[in-house]
């Protein structure tokens, strides 16, 4: 469970939050594939409850009324359709699998597929579920029990939304059937929301229930779905993220915590020559990492002091140390702007998510960030496409927050968060020739429309990253798209 099953030289994941199935499909084919990402983390497909009394936040997706596949994003023809077309063009999707609970109890009822549910009854007849279905007594998690209860944790309500016993045989068997639907229709794995509140024994009878991936979606025979089950775990809990990773991978939140911290010169940069589990992080390929994510870029879920787009500087330095860094997993964040830290996707009056325009520069509109389309983020997937398994090399720091690395003999990647500039003559590890930094610019024919780099035949070359400089990173590699 722990293999993406990444189509050939891909490795990087992109989270599309609240995109539409169409907007995605189509987003597959003319950047995500051609730019060689591997995946998508897709918002939760199965039927929300539909709540207007808070103007449709983005959190009512995490209110299932069903397992029918109609919600904001769109019906099951258009996720069929999606799925297909970004298997297709080199893309896989992971689907954020919500099965540790149902909806909190509203006054209003109506889910986006039109489903019904009594929820002072636990009944939830398009499924169906009924009080037999869910812990028993009801009790709702309160903030102590992180720290004494794992009993309380997993069987009482979190955030009273209706705590299901995945430790009956029925309600395995609706899990199993729904997340066996989506495998089906050629989806490479899920995410586990809310793993800790479950017991690791009940989610391991659930993944050997899975079936294997569909090879007529260019899986190979054989090949169990990836499987990276949320575990918020920043230590001194009773419930560890050790006891799930003897299942699968697990979302690593110490990442996004430190780097932010570090690029927020908190932390200084030199301390980063050990990143990995000589920071307490999870075996590499245990290690689902990110910066932020949807919970936590707004204060929910682990919250606190992460970097987002909003500081855009920092956040592309983290994201690019990322992708640089060998350890792991990446995930990106694709985010709506927002200030409200409640409000839902852009929609209309009706409710209607907006799509995201595309502008002339590439970058998106209508109120969708789409760091993902960031050129010093899409250009970093690129780098870590090309370096692959090599090993980091050469580590250069200036005793503060000035560092520098290389990846074998095909990367090279230096940071400025001083105050002040860089300017050092370093080993880039890279063959005597021409590059183009490919944060500050793209090639662009036999130029570059940022720094040029010209490496000796030593494998030095002269590095300047000026404090004022747009962005605190440069990155030349091998590959096509940095060497001239
Ligand atoms: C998760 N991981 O374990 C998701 O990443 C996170 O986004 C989900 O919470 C949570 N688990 C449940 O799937 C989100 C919001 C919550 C929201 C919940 C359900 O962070 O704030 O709770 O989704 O929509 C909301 C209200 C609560 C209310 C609850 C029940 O904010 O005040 O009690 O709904 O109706
Ligand atoms: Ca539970």
């Amino acid at each position: 469970y722990k293999n993406p099953h990444y189509a050939a030289g891909r490795t990087t994941m992109v989270h599309l939050f609240e995109w539409k199935w169409d907007d995605i499909a189509a987003e597959c084919e003319r950047f995500l594939g051609p730019r060689g990402f591997g995946g998508i983390q897709i918002s939760p497909p199965n039927e929300n409850l539909i709540i207007w009394s808070r103007q449709r936040p983005w959190w009512e997706r995490y209110q299932p009324i069903s397992y029918r596949l109609v919600t904001r994003s769109g019906n099951e023809a258009q996720f069929t359709n999606m799925v297909r077309r970004c298997n297709t063009a080199g893309v896989r999707i992971y689907v954020d699998a919500i099965i540790n609970h149902m909806t909190g109890t509203w006054n209003e009822n109506t889910g986006t597929g039109g489903s019904t549910a009594n929820f002072g009854q636990w009944s939830y007849p398009a499924v169906p579920y009924g009080r037999n279905d869910f812990n028993f007594p009801h009790c709702v998690i309160s903030a102590n029990d992180y720290r004494c209860c794992p009993d309380r944790v997993r069987n009482c309500e979190l955030s009273g939304l209706k705590d299901l016993n995945q430790g009956t045989a029925y309600v395995r068997t609706q899990l199993v059937n729904y997340m066996n639907r989506l495998i089906s229709l050629g989806v490479a794995g899920f995410r586990i929301d809310a793993a800790k509140h479950m017991w690791p024994g009940d989610l391991r009878v659930i993944y050997d229930r899975l079936n294997n991936l569909n090879t007529a979606h260019g899986f190979p025979s054989g090949a169990r779905p990836y499987i990276y089950q949320e575990v918020i775990d920043l230590g001194g809990e009773a419930i560890s993220r050790n006891e799930y990773t003897p299942l699968a991978a697990v979302t690593e939140f110490k990442y996004g915590m430190e780097l932010s911290r570090a690029f927020q010169r908190n932390n200084q940069l030199r301390w980063l020559h050990n990143w990995g589990v000589g920071w307490g992080l999870l075996a590499s390929n245990d290690a689902l990492n990110f910066i932020d994510n949807h919970d936590n870029q707004r204060g929910h879920g682990a919250g606190g002091n992460i970097l987002t787009y909003k500081q855009a500087k920092q956040y592309k330095g983290a994201i690019a140390f990322m992708l640089a860094h060998p350890h792991g997993w990446p995930q990106l964040m694709s985010s709506f702007a927002f200030t409200n830290t409640e409000a839902g996707p852009p929609m209309d009056n009706s409710g209607n998510i907006i799509s995201p325009s595309i502008n002339s520069d590439q970058s998106c509109g209508n109120g969708w960030v789409c760091e993902h389309r960031w050129r010093q983020i899409f250009s970093m997937v690129a780098f870590r496409n090309r370096v692959g398994n090599t090993a980091l090399t050469n580590w250069w720091d200036n005793g503060g927050n000035q560092i520098a690395f290389c990846r074998g003999n095909q990367g090279f990647v230096a940071f400025n968060n001083e105050i002040w500039n860089l300017s050092q003559t370093l080993q880039t590890c890279l063959p005597a020739g021409n590059y183009c930094d490919v944060i500050s610019g793209t090639k662009s024919g036999n130029n570059c429309t940022g720094k040029r780099i010209t490496v000796g035949s030593d494998g030095r070359a002269s590095i300047v990253l000026g404090a004022n400089d747009y962005d605190m990173v440069l990155a030349i590699h091998a590959g096509p798209e940095s060497r001239l």
